[in-house]
């Protein structure tokens, strides 16, 4: 069906109904960015011939500069993952009792709280920016709240200087989970010098990856004294253990990745953009997709592709539509579906959660991620608004073929 309600004359094929699928092989959200592999094979040659492999190797230090460099940050400390790196960055501010978190995130930002025995509190978004909405973090607490953890969500600043005035107000331990933002700025300052710490991931499916891995970044000289030694067991010198530590230390393989693909950055970003826009040229057209803006005031990565979708208007649901995409091989995600606060073991400990979160609950049915990083091409791009434009124009025939509805799938 068109804008004007009429039926599509000819409706084209799609694999949901029967036809071959529109892509030959599956398009991710979140294919990894490889950057030069004579490059990162280089590397890796040499780190073979040192035999040094990890434990603060010179790729992790040539690592952590480039990072802290790009971040206008004094201090980055690479870990293994951006997971351990909030959990070691929590344990070093002490956090205890509650911390307010946004459920829309993945879920390792409330996991790693809880992980250490925290209440994470969850607060709801600004449903136009998708950020954690600091007037509803600031009626969230209470005596027992310690400490507030923004998301910069999809590399949108989460609100650091509003957050900041109010963590100061308030006397609480304010960090960031900038696991998205690497590269990301906030009115001119490049996300990572907020708050206490901030902490990026560089999974492979980021931006920017290492394979595996993540960094803490602070300006705070004797936080980033103590992070250090936390992700060495506590080491402060040879046979010298100087507080409760872990390993999070990053090896120089993951390293080696890291700075190959930080040696692409600008292309890398240049890509995300080029098809970040062509997503908005063909979405435009397509009754009910509206796609999350990047503010031009701020930087960003264009890592993310987020389209809202009114099912009304388009006619189907996100779930339809994602199913009917995986089936032409578009695996579109759903994140941050269902939220936190609907995945254990939360929804046991508060089921009332969602009351609170009008605006997390409407959002998670709502959004969809579409492909997009450097295996992304303009071609698939345009081939892939185009096939959601047929899933619309044929909502009736996609609608009875999901009835009753499949459930979405699982990615591999
Ligand atoms: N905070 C936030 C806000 C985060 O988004 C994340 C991670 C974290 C904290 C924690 O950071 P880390 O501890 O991971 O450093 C993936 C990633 O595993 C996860 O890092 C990421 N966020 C999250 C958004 O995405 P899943 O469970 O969706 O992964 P999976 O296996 O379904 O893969 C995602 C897509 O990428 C698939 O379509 C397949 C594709 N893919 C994946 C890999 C690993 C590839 O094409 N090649 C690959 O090598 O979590």
């Amino acid at each position: 069906m068109d804008r004007s309600g009429r039926m599509a004359r000819h409706p084209p094929n799609l694999a949901i109904l029967g036809g071959r699928p529109r892509f030959a092989r599956k398009l991710h959200v979140g294919a990894p960015n490889l950057g030069d592999r004579g490059a990162l094979l280089a590397r890796i040659e040499d780190v073979l011939d040192r035999r040094w492999l990890t434990n603060n190797g010179q790729y992790v230090q040539e690592f952590e500069r480039r990072i802290s460099d790009h971040a206008g940050v004094r201090h980055c400390i690479a870990v293994t993952n951006a997971t351990v790196g909030l959990q070691v960055l929590i344990r070093a501010l002490g956090l205890s009792g509650d911390v307010i978190l946004p459920s829309l995130t993945f879920v390792a930002t409330a996991h790693a709280l809880q992980w250490l025995g925290i209440r994470p509190v969850f607060c709801d978004i600004d449903p136009a920016t998708h950020m954690m909405n600091p007037d509803r973090v600031e009626e969230l607490i209470t005596p027992a709240t310690t400490g507030i953890m923004g998301v910069h969500l999809w590399g949108r600043p989460c609100a650091p200087a509003r957050l900041g005035a109010l963590a100061r107000k308030h006397g609480l331990a304010l960090v960031f989970d900038a696991a998205h933002a690497f590269g990301c700025s906030a009115r001119g300052t490049m996300l990572g010098g907020f708050g206490r710490a901030e902490v990026f991931s560089f999974h492979a499916t980021k931006f920017i990856n290492s394979l595996e891995g993540g960094a803490i970044v602070t300006n705070d000289d004797a936080l980033a004294k103590t992070l250090r030694s936390m992700i060495n067991f506590g080491f402060s010198g040879l046979d010298a253990v100087s507080c409760l530590g872990t390993n999070a230390k990053m090896n120089e393989f993951s390293a080696c990745a890291g700075l190959t693909s930080l040696d692409d950055m600008d292309q890398i970003r240049a890509r995300n953009r080029q098809n970040y826009l062509a997503y908005q040229q063909g979405l435009a057209s397509i009754a009910g997709m509206k796609l999350l803006t990047y503010d031009a005031e701020n930087r960003s990565n264009y890592h993310y592709v987020v389209v809202e979708i009114d099912a009304v208007a388009a006619g189907l649901s996100r779930d339809e539509i994602v199913t009917a995409l995986w089936a032409d091989n578009v695996h579109a995600r759903r994140y941050f579906y269902p939220g936190c606060h609907m995945m254990e073991p939360y929804r046991t400990l508060d089921p009332n959660a969602g009351a609170r979160l009008p605006h997390t609950n409407d959002l998670c049915a709502r959004i969809m991620l579409l492909p997009n990083g450097t295996s992304i091409g303009l071609e698939d791009v345009r081939s892939c608004c185009q096939l959601i434009k047929d899933i619309v124009a044929r909502q009736i025939h996609v609608h009875r073929a999901l009835s009753p509805p499949i459930p979405v799938p699982e990615p591999a």
